[in-house]
């Protein structure tokens, strides 16, 4: 990825920042964005994180640096303000991997089942759902289902993972992160040999083989509270390049080394300060979700939350 001249980075985000002022908007960005972009925005975290914090805002607009189903959790806790997407077309293949009416068929297979949807979900998705989970509580949500039989939708290898944790009987949809599957065991195995001090962290949307290979498995935010409480001075990290940043500026004395130069999610790569920009300016992409399906999303949503 070329890398900008930081004048005019700076100058990028001082217009980034003027534009935040005159707009009242505040500026979200996830821990896969851009590090320039992460600089310029008011809080940095996974998509529960910011999707909790936009629910507490009293900004006018908020501009979500991320993917499309993260702007409409936003949207769906905070319908009060106008929640702006970064770039127009930053989607997430993961959640375009389940319709409606793959749900429908898979639900009227499977009726006896709860349906635990991860929060990269659409809005639609979490709305037919009866809870959703992030990759941080997912064995605590499945758990705190009374059903015995649960769907998991759709990370087949995030749902893998939490069926390793639980006695329920899970049954999995066969969806899949398209950058944290192309990950694999060879890979692991040639970073570990080069860097054998380090510890590995790895995040649960990795194939069952490689997270095997790793000494855990965690979210975003728990790679960030782990490296920090860890003893180790060295990780080998196994997701989106973009949790570098975060991590490396909350520890100063650690180094972190990405797996493999493949793990660069290009939907999240689509917004830089440019966009942001352009976002701002011309107040696009807004991002709604109809009264109907935001009250049942929001049902599912606050479930999860309850749960915590
Ligand atoms: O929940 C999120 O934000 C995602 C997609 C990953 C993570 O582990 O933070």
């Amino acid at each position: 990825m070329a890398t900008r001249p930081e004048s005019n980075l700076e100058e990028l985000q001082h217009k980034v920042r003027e534009l935040k002022e005159k707009l009242n908007a505040v500026v979200v960005a996830h821990n896969y964005q851009r590090p320039e972009v992460q600089d310029v925005a008011d809080f940095v975290g996974d998509s529960l994180e910011l999707a909790r914090r936009c629910a507490d805002m009293e900004a006018e607009t908020v501009v979500f640096c991320g993917v499309r189903f993260m702007a409409e959790t936003a949207a769906i806790l905070n319908p009060s303000s106008t929640v702006l997407l970064s770039h127009p077309t930053a989607g997430c293949p993961l959640a375009d991997m389940i319709s409606i009416t793959d749900l429908a068929e898979w639900k009227a297979k499977y009726p006896e089942a709860t349906v635990v949807a991860y929060i990269n979900t659409t809005a639609a998705i979490k709305a037919d759902s009866h809870i959703c989970c992030t990759s941080a509580n997912g064995v605590r949500v499945v758990e705190s289902v009374p059903a015995g039989e649960i769907l998991f939708i759709p990370d087949q290898h995030l749902g893998h993972y939490v069926s390793t944790k639980t006695k329920k009987r899970m049954i999995l949809y066969p969806g899949f992160c398209v950058t944290h599957t192309r990950l694999n065991e060879e890979q692991v195995k040639l970073a570990k040999q080069h860097h054998p001090e380090a510890e590995v962290l790895v995040h649960p949307e990795c194939r069952a083989e490689v997270i095997a290979l790793a000494d855990a498995a965690l979210s975003t935010s728990q790679m960030i509270r782990h490296a920090k409480e860890s003893s180790a001075k060295s990780f080998l990290i196994g997701t989106e390049e973009g949790i570098l940043h975060p991590l490396r500026k909350a520890n100063p004395g650690k180094t972190f080394h990405l797996i493999a130069n493949s793990l660069i999610c290009p939907d999240m790569k689509k917004t830089g300060l440019e966009t942001v920009i352009k976002t701002m300016e011309l107040k696009q992409t807004t991002v709604t979700v109809p009264e109907e399906i935001r009250a049942k999303a929001r049902q599912a949503i606050d479930r999860m939350l309850a749960t915590a």
